[in-house]
């Protein structure tokens, strides 16, 4: 017998739903057991809420059960830090990690215009890191990555912020199909972003853009052999705890 586990996933849209053209708030996904379940709810409400992104007026929230006997436990990659004067030094910074990564100049080109657009995606877009060619037919809504949580949130990070994007880093890093991944917020006012992978753990770089900006987003790099139905089956399906394990 596996202990029941559940999906706890929120997307928050200002104006309409997100499919009848409204503005992407907030979203948010989350992995606990029965007993959690109100406490995580009442969470990513409070998420949704009080946003700098605007005032949702539509949210909803989906409550799933998973396969106890897929659930996965790994630990979250190691985090250090890079501190820049501009956003200009910071894009320079974040280039170098991905190069240094294998990832190529175009497809590093691809992904700064897709996180600089003005139209953010609600998701992540997938991307060819030889021919920087996006492979999800997803459009703005992107692929949301799900399922994945921390078994137990303690001292591996300060914010709950950082503690989202590490777990969610972690977990695409996973698949052998991921490169690399670049990441910055869609929030006005958070300006922090990273670069990660396996080898390079994840990377902090601040500023990645200018505060009072609301472009971001995330894009994942895959290599070239990758299999993009299930790897997309993996990012949103595959329940994955992070383990906090021994942090100071
Ligand atoms: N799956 C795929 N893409 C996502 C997901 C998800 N679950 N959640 C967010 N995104 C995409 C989507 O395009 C958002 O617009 C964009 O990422 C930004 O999301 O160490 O706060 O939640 O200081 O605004 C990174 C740095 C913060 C944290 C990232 O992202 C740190 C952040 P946000
Ligand atoms: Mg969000
Ligand atoms: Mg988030
Ligand atoms: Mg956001």
């Amino acid at each position: 017998m596996y202990p029941e586990y559940f999906s706890v996933r929120m997307r928050a849209a200002e104006g309409k739903a997100h499919e009848l053209g409204g503005k992407h708030i907030s979203g948010g996904e989350r992995l606990g057991n029965r007993l959690q379940l109100e406490v995580i709810a009442t969470e990513l409400l409070a998420k949704a809420s009080n946003h700098s992104r605007g005032s949702a007026d539509f949210i909803q929230l989906v409550v799933e059960k998973v396969p106890g006997e897929e659930l996965q436990f790994i630990p979250p990659l190691d985090v250090s830090a890079i501190e820049v004067a501009t956003v200009q030094e910071g894009h320079d910074k974040a280039k170098d990690q991905l190069a240094a990564a294998g990832v190529s100049e175009r497809a590093i080109e691809h992904a700064f215009l897709i996180l600089n657009h003005e139209r953010n995606l609600r998701g992540a877009a997938i991307v060819n890191c030889e021919t920087g060619e996006r492979l999800d037919e997803r459009g703005q809504k992107g692929v949301r990555v799900s399922r994945m949580d921390w078994t137990d949130c303690g001292h591996v990070a300060d914010s709950v912020r950082v503690r989202e994007a590490l777990a969610l880093a972690t977990k695409v890093a996973q698949s052998p199909y991921t490169v690399a991944e670049l990441c910055w917020s869609d929030d006005p006012d958070y300006v922090t972003g990273y670069v990660s992978s396996q080898q390079l753990g994840y990377v902090r770089i601040s500023p990645l853009k200018r505060m009072g900006c609301e472009s971001g987003g995330r894009v994942f790099f895959v290599h070239n052999d990758v299999d993009i139905d299930s790897y997309i089956d993996f990012l949103e399906r595959k329940p994955v705890f992070i383990q906090g394990g021994e942090s100071e």
